[in-house]
């Protein structure tokens, strides 16, 4: 069965996030600037579409820019408040707001973050469902025949959907569309792109921002046609239209080809358009490309099969900063001023992540890039305070300074060309400033660890390696607790968490502080036998906790006494998630938003 697909990637994103932080900007051209290094302006991140026409272009210099529009306005990355580096939190910030529109909309859509401005989605299942409703409804006819109504951005590619031929949308697309009653193919598409219209607009209602968008049978193809009729509009591509768009196609222009691998196929097969593969004798194809020459001929046929990979939250929180050539870190003070800058950083990133996706990292790789090699190490965390995270971080990494001089001062041997912390390992809960009594039950308890590849987000082409950040806290279904509850144990503070891993499961039976096998604390339990190998401070933190808990048991037994049985802490609280998550809307009723909104 061919698979519905499509890629919305937002125009010039960090210029439009600028366009609204001022609004005077929203029509004028833009650029966002690297902040500068040593005096010197750092590169253009993005252009808006009104600096386009100028030839305004990622990668020029400012100067340049300035000459070629005059009336250009120019907006700088802000620095990052611990480390003197490019913050592009506010640009993360804005992304989260997009992807919180995109992960809500419909719970049938598979979303993909792909980067920090562009998302894949898997429409399958979504416009299976209402094709079968339009279908259980008899309302196919009338789809087909309001469909237009619903595509006003749309463009098909068709081959000949180029600039000059833009009065021509409306002709190609109706000529389309009126061939598609009797097409289950064509009208899974359509109803794709009607969606699509509808979440664009949903996402500028909502942030303000634009995007645009292609529609397809896989992901190559909806990410190829999302750039052919950009800002603000999206393509709709037809399987039978794939092979006459790739005939036509730069290689460099299909995802993946645009690197290495593009320029290779281009200079050894000595051909510069997709449909060109498919035209070079199979024999020289094999011999150049002997391992990938089956999957260059399925890509120059438009063939992909590639999952979109619904990604809820990152595995990794990472600061990492370079110093090339003569910026390499050649002293003990330089080394311990940017360790602590990243690791302050770092510690803010992770608190906020602590907060938003309740969950905390075990682990610690630090890893420099010097001269003679990349010594990387991994370090077990149990706290996100800076001061005690910088001591941990400082201690593991002052051994790789091989100079004579071991003090806090003199040079630092071989020269650091980078500095990169990430935090790793990520376990569900907030165990707050230290977790010994939670960590050592999970522990034994098995918990299970959901471990998912790091990402590096390819599209942001900073020299600073961050990765994908979390998802916003809606998507959390595994929380149960919205808001824990804290208790002091000496002068520690804890955050007892609700752990339940169900998010629909019933509240459990009613449990005795202690029994004979088990003793029990917020709802987790330890053996006795355990109990006893704890080791003493935690067992006296234990005890302190089991305290805690009679008495809560006690307050809850009156509450009950009383009739106001406040909140079950063991009982699972549906997440702000689950209970926002909508129901699919008939496709008559997001058609009926659209056109009172037209
Ligand atoms: N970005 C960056 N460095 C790069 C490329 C991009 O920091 N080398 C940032 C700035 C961009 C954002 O990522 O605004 C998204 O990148 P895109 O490639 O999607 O480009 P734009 O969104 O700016 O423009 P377009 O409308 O062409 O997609
Ligand atoms: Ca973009
Ligand atoms: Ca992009």
């Amino acid at each position: 069965m061919q698979r519905v697909i499509s890629l919305i990637d937002m125009d010039c994103f960090y210029a439009q996030v600028e366009q609204r932080d001022n609004p005077t900007l929203w029509g004028q051209p833009v650029i966002v600037v690297q902040h500068s290094r040593q005096g010197v302006e750092g590169g253009i991140l993005a252009v808006s579409y009104e600096a386009r026409p100028f030839g305004v272009k990622r990668g020029m210099s400012v100067v340049d820019a300035k000459i070629k529009c005059p009336q250009l306005n120019v907006c700088h990355v802000p620095i990052g408040e611990y480390a003197d580096k490019a913050d592009i939190q506010k640009y993360r910030d804005a992304s989260a707001e997009v992807f919180r529109v995109l992960n809500n909309f419909d719970s049938a859509i598979v979303v993909e973050k792909a980067s920090v401005d562009e998302a894949f989605l898997d429409l399958t299942v979504y416009t299976q469902q209402k094709l079968d409703e339009l279908r259980e409804n008899e309302m196919i006819e009338d789809f087909v025949r309001t469909a237009i109504d619903h595509l006003p951005t749309t463009y098909l590619a068709n081959g000949e959907d180029c600039k000059e031929n833009d009065h021509l949308r409306e002709r190609f697309l109706s000529e389309y569309i009126s061939n598609s009653q009797e097409s289950t193919e064509n009208l899974l598409l359509l109803i794709a792109a009607c969606a699509v219209e509808a979440i664009r607009e949903h996402i500028h209602d909502e942030t303000q921002f634009y995007c645009s968008a292609g529609v397809g049978n896989n992901k190559m193809m909806a990410k190829l046609v999302c750039a052919r009729h950009k800002p603000r509009q999206q393509t709709l591509v037809p399987w039978r239209y794939v092979k006459e768009i790739l005939r036509m196609t730069p290689i460099g222009d299909v995802r993946g080809f645009g690197g290495k691998l593009g320029n290779r196929i281009q200079e050894e097969l000595n051909i510069s358009l997709m449909g060109e593969i498919l035209e070079t004798e199979i024999h020289l194809l094999i011999e150049s490309f002997p391992d990938q020459h089956e999957y260059l001929r399925a890509i120059a046929q438009g063939l992909c099969d590639e999952p979109v990979r619904p990604r809820k939250e990152s595995s990794s929180i990472a600061v990492s900063k370079n110093f090339p050539g003569r910026l390499a870190i050649r002293t003990v003070q330089e080394m311990r001023k940017w360790v602590e800058g990243l690791t302050k950083e770092l510690a803010k990133r992770l608190s906020t992540d602590q907060m938003e996706n309740k969950r905390t990292a075990e682990n610690l790789v630090y890893s420099l890039l010097t001269e003679e090699g990349k010594p990387q190490k991994t370090l077990k965390i149990n706290n996100y305070q800076p001061d005690i995270l910088l001591q941990q971080i400082w201690t593991a990494i002052k051994p790789q300074n091989k100079s004579q001089n071991q003090g806090e001062t003199g040079p630092w041997t071989p020269p650091v060309l980078n500095i990169s912390l990430s935090a790793t390992r990520f376990q569900p809960g907030i165990p707050a400033l230290n977790r010994t009594i939670s960590g050592w039950i999970e522990e034994k308890k098995h918990k299970k660890w959901v471990r998912k590849n790091a990402v590096y987000d390819e599209n942001d082409g900073r020299e600073d390696v961050i990765f994908e950040e979390p998802p916003p806290p809606k998507q959390q279904k595994k929380i149960c607790s919205s808001k824990p509850s804290t208790s002091t144990i000496g002068s520690v503070e804890y955050i007892i968490l609700d752990d339940s891993d169900e998010e629909e499961a019933p509240p459990p039976p009613p449990q005795k502080t202690t029994n004979i096998d088990y003793i029990t604390v917020d709802g987790k339990r330890i053996s006795r036998q355990a109990f006893y190998h704890l080791p003493p401070e935690i067992k006296k933190q234990y005890e302190h906790r089991m305290a805690l808990e009679e008495a809560r048991q006690m307050k809850a037994r009156i509450d009950e006494k009383r009739g106001g049985g406040g909140r079950k802490r063991n009982g699972p609280i549906k997440s702000d998630a689950s209970n926002r998550s909508k129901k699919p809307k008939p496709l008559e009723s997001f058609f009926k938003k659209k056109t009172t909104n037209l």
